[in-house]
């Protein structure tokens, strides 16, 4: 039994306990603004330690929600709790993700503003469970237009789609998202939903062909195998063992004991259906022709040539790729080499190493085409033209600082510092509106502005991505050491970027010859150099793709387009594309209104109970959290309606009880003169009163536990907190 249930299960009388000193000290403050002493990180942990303790998962940073991941279910989902959340303001109930939700919906059709939730968080933190609350919360309590209950199943049913193609077991989580995803959700002027559009993220492709000890491929492979009928395997030309499989086995570990691939088979192909897919047979035919690829062979033929070695299995993979096995064959084990800006010249053989790579490529190409495809028709079910409000959903990968870092690990660190930019931008912003329009003066807060590492990395001609760029455009005289070297040649100085080399001559020992260091608004990362350029080129040679532009598959033909054969562009390179992305992404988030979620794992075990405070510490210090408590407090900790303080705090004052019939602000003025309010301790602004301790709010509220006022207390609302 939790906290809430202790207090009889009611919210408001929650809080106010929660203000009592003893509860405050079993179970913390349920918003870190509270903590008397804000800027240490050891009291902020040991603030959400009491709080995990007691089942209280979720706490606040004034309107951020930190959420720590139970690892076991917990009785806060019911129907029963997404009623008590409806309709009732943030503050005046314990926190919890449908307190977000429910004030982001009433947000959107008051202030008739779009909004976003962003939600952040290390691998296995909970991002992924948050958004689908959300999406649950809304589909449960929101009203239905007519004809839409497809429209909402539909939108619930994109999750377990979206998630046996882009997620995966890795050795963090059971049920990694292995892409980043955006969804809006569309409002019509009734406040049902009437439509959804998604937009994904840097796919992790690389898993298709290769995974780590412990890890597995995208769950989609695994339940074709287990729950597919036997007549499907047949025409697929496909076994029921995951271990015949090359690009199934890497990881060494096809079953996974908190997976039952057999009913998630069911779930993905229903919900395809209530999603209204007809290209299922398209569909699983290119899941099993990635399945036969890795399983192709190269070896030795006549005149030392490589050829392929598998005959039945490229017989297969033609088939269910629709494209002729000659010409398949012959792109396999050969390159077209193409003179700048000239049709063909020579077609020149590939060496073993070469043909395994271009086959791992064109498996890699595939699928994660494939999957923005399926993204692009679950849009095309979810489509509403009109006019409609939005709230829109991130699930990003957050930070990541591993043993070994790469490419990967730097476009998603570069995705958080742009995201942190657009929390600065937005909170600070709209404390300093707060302040300006109430009249209050106030220091601006001291905050480091993480602009020049974004600029460092994103720069034209001279940022990080365009060197990278410029690098992949000199094949055969560039690698992975020239581009370190012309990184710390227009780099080298910044204060944000740091390698081996010290200006003295002399040698750093932290930083690895082979590897740069970027130093992050939420701490230092060492990158190794080594797979940046390939990484970043799209590896997929020109007949390959010409091969499948001229599939029977309608799949592959809309994945593999004519002009991208016939265009004499350079393709875009991977870093900018994901850099272009993040832009159109910020332009997004930046019109709206946003709400924070910061999600954290509390121990590597995924077990409940645990909670590892080195590990927690990382990530408080990851997510930037004392750094948003920081830019909260830095003016005024509270700040409430005229009206809603008095209807509190009226019975503490003579002057004031039973009913104040004067103007607002002067009956909160002589409210606080008579409980003693200190001059610096609180401000009066146009409509509401600022203060700046929490102490002093804890003071006046214990007056009201303790008094004679209690029964009194608990009927008042505590509407308007901020
Ligand atoms: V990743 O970056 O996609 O690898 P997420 O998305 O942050 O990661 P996810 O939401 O998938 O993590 O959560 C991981 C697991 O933790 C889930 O599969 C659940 O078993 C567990 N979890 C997370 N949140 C909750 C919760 N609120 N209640 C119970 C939870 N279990
Ligand atoms: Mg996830």
């Amino acid at each position: 039994m939790n906290m809430e249930e202790e207090v009889g299960g009611e919210g408001r009388a929650h809080l106010v306990m929660e203000g009592t000193l003893t509860a405050r000290d079993r179970v913390g403050v349920q918003d870190f603004v509270l903590l008397e002493n804000y800027t240490s990180e050891a009291a902020f942990i040991e603030n959400l330690r009491r709080r995990f303790k007691e089942n209280l998962i979720y706490t606040y940073i004034g309107s951020v929600l930190v959420s720590v991941n139970p690892y076991k279910e917990l009785e806060i989902y019911s129907k029963a709790h997404m009623e008590r959340y409806r309709g009732v303001s943030f503050y005046e109930i314990s926190p919890h993700i449908y307190a977000v939700s429910d004030n982001t919906y009433r947000a959107l059709r008051t202030e008739r503003k779009d909004q976003c939730i962003l939600i952040s968080g290390e691998s296995g933190a909970g991002k992924t469970e948050a958004s689908k609350k959300i999406l649950q919360y809304y589909s449960a309590t929101c009203p239905i237009s007519d004809n839409m209950s497809t429209l909402r199943d539909r939108l619930l049913q994109s999750t377990p789609v979206l998630e046996a193609f882009g997620n995966a077991k890795t050795l963090r989580n059971d049920n990694s998202s292995r892409f980043g995803k955006y969804m809006d959700v569309q409002f019509d002027f009734r406040g049902a939903p009437i439509g959804g559009h998604i937009l994904n993220y840097l796919l992790e492709n690389t898993r298709v062909v290769h995974q780590n000890h412990g890890e597995r491929n995208f769950h989609i492979f695994y339940q074709l195998l287990e729950g597919g009928d036997q007549d499907l395997l047949s025409k697929l030309g496909l076994e029921r063992n995951a271990l015949k499989y090359h690009y199934l086995v890497k990881g060494c570990c096809p079953r996974v004991s908190s997976i039952n691939d057999k009913n998630d088979w069911r779930t993905v192909t229903k919900a395809l259906a209530v999603i209204g897919f007809r290209d299922e047979e398209d569909l699983f035919n290119i899941i099993a022709s990635v399945l036969h690829l890795g399983n192709i062979q190269f070896g030795e033929g006549q005149d030392e040539q490589t050829e392929i070695t598998t005959e039945t299995q490229h017989n297969y993979l033609s088939k269910l790729l629709g494209v002729d096995g000659v010409a398949l064959k012959d792109a396999l084990t050969h390159k077209k080499l193409t003179a700048k800006g000239e049709e063909v010249s020579m077609i020149s053989p590939l060496s073993f190493e070469q043909a395994v790579a271009a086959r791992d490529a064109l498996a890699k190409a595939v699928y994660g085409r494939t999957f923005t495809w399926l993204v692009a028709q679950i849009n095309k079910s979810l489509a509403f033209k009109g006019s409609s409000s939005v709230i829109g959903l991130l699930d990003i990968y957050g930070f990541e600082v591993f043993q070994h870092n790469s490419f990967e690990q730097f476009c998603i660190n570069y995705c958080n510092e742009k995201l942190q930019q657009l929390f600065i931008e937005l909170t600070l912003k709209s404390e300093q509106e707060d302040y300006e329009a109430e009249g209050i003066s106030w220091e601006p807060v001291k905050y480091f502005d993480n602009k020049i590492i974004c600029d460092l990395v994103e720069e034209k001609h001279k940022g990080f991505i365009a060197i990278l760029d410029e690098e992949c455009l000199r094949p055969g005289e560039s690698n992975d050491i020239s581009f370190l070297e012309k990184l710390e040649d227009t780099l080298g100085g910044h204060a944000h970027f740091v390698t081996h080399k010290l200006a003295n001559g002399k040698t750093r020992k932290t930083v690895g010859r082979e590897e740069f260091r970027l130093i992050h608004y939420a701490g230092e990362v060492n990158y190794s150099v080594s797979g940046f350029l390939d990484k970043n080129n799209d590896l997929l040679y020109r007949n390959l793709k010409e091969v499948l532009c001229q599939s029977d598959s309608q799949i592959l033909r809309e994945c593999f387009q004519r002009e991208e054969v016939t265009d004499q562009k350079r393709p875009e390179t991977a870093a900018t594309q994901f850099k272009n992305s993040l832009a159109k992404l910020m332009e997004i988030l930046m019109c709206k209104e946003p709400s924070y979620v910061r999600c954290i794992k509390p121990n590597d075990a995924k077990q409940p109970g645990r909670f590892d405070e080195a590990l927690v510490r990382h990530q408080v210090k990851y997510l930037g959290l004392m750094e948003n408590l920081r830019v909260r407090r830095a003016g005024f900790a509270y700040r409430r309606h005229y009206q809603a303080f008095l209807q509190r705090y009226k019975c503490l004052c003579p002057g004031t009880w039973p009913n104040w019939h004067g103007k607002l602000a002067d009956g909160v003025a002589t409210l606080v003169q008579h409980l003693g309010y200190k001059p610096e301790e609180y401000k009066l602004g146009k409509t509401k009163i600022f203060i700046r301790f929490p102490k002093t709010l804890f003071t006046t509220e214990d007056m009201m536990i303790f008094g004679s006022v209690v029964a009194l207390s608990l009927q008042t609302s505590w509407r308007g907190y901020r």
